[in-house]
């Protein structure tokens, strides 16, 4: 198994780990590395993609494997490996089920990928990304998670279904946890350069807020079993293309937080710069009086969350 440097470890076959490698592989951004516990399921989805390869027009290479020794020399690392939001099941219900998962993943990618950039998918996302960061000791530059990618793309697809406007031009920013209580960004929000503040009425765009915060749950109930996965995987790519092609593209991205909005010491959504060294800038932008009360509580929450988690992996010992 030899694929060309600098590649991609996706962790976990399912839905959007399978479908987060088809993206890397057919835009072409780097060969992958498709890793699973069960055995067959990585192997049977990598033989199907790269028999996609002659059609898609790629020479992009994958290999499914259940040996973490494959995932030796990657250069980003993306953790999907849990169990998917079930109807009624809340973000914060997978945590105890995940968090062990994530352990075991993360003392993995230590041992065999420790110069990595590691990308955590897995939910609850800001606990989950907190518990990589803790368990691998790598630097918080190198650990981060997606979510804000995401969210705001459900909030610029909505945006642009309501004004008929083409979705690649709006602009939006979703911020803080990846839960009920994440800060759509309306004041931050374009199309074209206009504000959007002037283009929808007020109790629409508060709709619009809405549905983005319910974006995933909107998903899950239609779906009935699992949750979303093809919008999770565009948001994976963007984000590894930005740092393997060292773009230093600014996205909304799950950080460690020291200082910025007042918060330190949680993973949090913000925006901030990606390229080759990961996380390297967080930018702080600025947020209307009920943007930034939004953002303290949603910060509080995650604060919650974390003190939990290490409640539970304290006694979990
Ligand atoms: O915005 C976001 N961050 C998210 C998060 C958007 C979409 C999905 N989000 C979360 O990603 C979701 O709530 C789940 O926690 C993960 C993965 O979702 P997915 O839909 O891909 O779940 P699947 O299809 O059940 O796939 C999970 C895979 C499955 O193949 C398992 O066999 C594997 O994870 N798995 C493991 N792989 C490696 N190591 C271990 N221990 C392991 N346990 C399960």
């Amino acid at each position: 198994m030899t694929p060309r440097k600098p590649f991609t470890a996706v962790i976990g076959a399912g839905q959007v780990g399978a479908t987060t490698a088809q993206r890397i592989l057919e835009k072409g951004v780097s060969d992958v590395v498709l890793f699973d516990v069960v055995e067959g399921l990585p192997q049977g989805k990598a033989l199907d993609l790269m028999q996609a390869s002659p059609l898609e027009g790629h020479d992009r290479k994958i290999f499914g494997t259940n040996r973490y020794q494959d995932i030796e020399g990657a250069g980003v690392v993306v953790v999907t490996a849990g169990l998917p939001r079930k109807p009624g099941m809340s973000r914060e219900d997978l945590l105890s089920l995940n968090a062990k998962i994530i352990k075991e993943v993360s003392l993995n990618i230590k041992n065999y990928a420790p110069e990595s950039k590691v990308i955590v998918v897995t939910n609850p996302l800001d606990l989950m990304t907190y518990l990589a960061f803790k368990t691998t000791g790598f630097p918080k530059a190198r650990v981060f998670g997606m979510a804000g990618v995401l969210d705001a793309a459900r909030m610029r697809f909505f945006i642009a279904e309501r004004l008929g406007a083409v979705p690649r031009e709006v602009e939006a920013v979703v911020l803080g946890g990846h839960g009920d209580l994440m800060v759509p960004v309306s004041s931050r929000s374009f199309v074209k350069g206009k504000p959007v503040r002037d283009l929808i009425p007020h109790d629409e765009l508060v709709k619009i807020e809405q549905r983005t915060r319910d974006g995933g749950a909107e998903i899950v109930a239609l779906l009935k079993t699992g949750s979303a996965f093809y919008a999770p995987a565009s948001s994976v790519c963007e984000m590894v293309k930005a740092i393997l092609n060292n773009e230093k593209k600014i996205l909304p991205v799950c950080a460690c937080l020291d200082g910025e909005y007042g918060l330190r010491g949680i993973y949090f959504g913000v925006t901030a710069s990606l390229g080759a060294g990961g996380v390297e800038k967080i930018m702080e932008i600025p947020l209307d009086p009920e943007e930034k009360k939004g953002l303290l509580l949603s910060a509080e929450k995650v604060r919650k969350g974390i003190e939990e988690l290490e409640r539970m992996m304290g006694t979990a010992k």
